[in-house]
């Protein structure tokens, strides 16, 4: 069976939707820290006891562990991000190792790169100076899985995600948010205040993209996986007003204003766009969605969200 931590997520909300289709309901826990209509299983990562019980308890072979405080609230509450970002993974992967399961899947994050890396196509193997503490987190956790694979052989695979934008569940903590806010607000009001100044240039992906590419990797033959650490991949890159300006093809009458706050820092320290040749190669990874047809169809699916209120 499969356990999904953190399943009440941005990005577990919609892994669990394709893991249930895959596997089906009963072979699928998605735990969460908090209950909601799509976690069926409370869940703290940050408990030991409570991971080994659950493996033991359903016959775990497969873990995604999607648990995380993302950048900006890491920055506001670093302790609970340092429980939660790294003594959930050391407690995920010590239950994996000690109940026998087979692979572990987790999520790194172009957080993991620093202001010293090349800002176009930033290259998979580079330094890592992360200045955020999620960063760290995320860096921490890619030696510490490579570290399991190596001397445990657990089979930990992992993907350094982009800014990801999704239309099934609302993301929360992260920089990169203002790309999801911005299509509420677009629909909802046709104005947005933007906490990004209109020339930061971040790497993003359409969530369908990202969900397909963490399904990828875990099915791939572990003798093809030659990166050490977690796979770059990349889709698309674009700038505020870039955004903007294709949301307005669809909502001429949408404004936006910038005001950046603090979260400016962080995707600064970022690069702009990421290259995943070997992705490509080891995993055959290949993007769908670029911007217009990702701001196509947020749009099309939150208007249809927004008239058929939620039951
Ligand atoms: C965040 N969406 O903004 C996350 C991501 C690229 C950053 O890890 O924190």
């Amino acid at each position: 069976n499969v356990l999904i931590t953190g399943a009440g997520g941005q990005i577990g909300t919609e892994l669990r939707l394709m893991l249930c289709e895959t596997y089906g309901n009963d072979h699928v826990i998605a735990s969460d820290i908090r209950k909601s209509d799509t976690v069926d299983t409370l869940l703290d990562v940050t408990n030991a006891r409570d991971i080994e019980h659950m493996i033991k308890e359903n016959n775990i072979n497969t873990i995604f562990h999607m648990a995380a405080v993302l950048s900006a609230t890491g920055e506001k509450q670093p302790e609970l991000a340092w429980q939660v970002n790294m003594n959930g993974l050391w407690n995920v992967l010590e239950s994996a190792r000690k109940c026998g399961v087979k692979k572990v899947f987790f999520p790194s994050s172009i957080a993991v790169f620093g202001p010293d890396v090349p800002r176009k196509n930033c290259p998979q193997n580079v330094s890592l100076h992360p200045t955020t503490l999620y960063g760290i987190n995320k860096v921490s956790g890619e030696l510490l899985s490579q570290y399991y694979y190596e001397k445990y052989g657990l089979d930990v695979r992992s993907i350094r995600y982009p800014g990801l934008i999704s239309y099934k569940a609302m993301p929360g903590g992260g920089t990169t948010d203002y790309a999801v806010e911005i299509f509420y607000e677009a629909i909802k009001s046709q104005h947005y205040t933007c906490f990004v100044r209109k020339d930061t240039r971040l790497p993003m992906m359409y969530m369908s993209d990202a969900i397909r590419a963490t399904i990828d990797i875990m099915n791939a033959e572990r003798k093809n996986l030659t990166v050490q650490g977690a796979y770059n991949i990349a889709a698309m890159h674009f700038s505020a007003e870039e955004l903007v300006s294709e949301i307005q093809k669809h909502i001429p009458q949408f404004t936006c204003e910038y005001s950046p706050d603090e979260r400016q820092a962080y995707a600064d320290s970022w690069p702009d766009s990421v290259e995943d040749s070997h992705a490509r190669k080891d995993w055959s990874w290949q993007p769908e969605y670029d911007l217009a047809a990702m701001v196509s169809d947020m749009i099309t699916q939150i208007s249809h969200k927004m008239k058929t209120p939620a039951t």
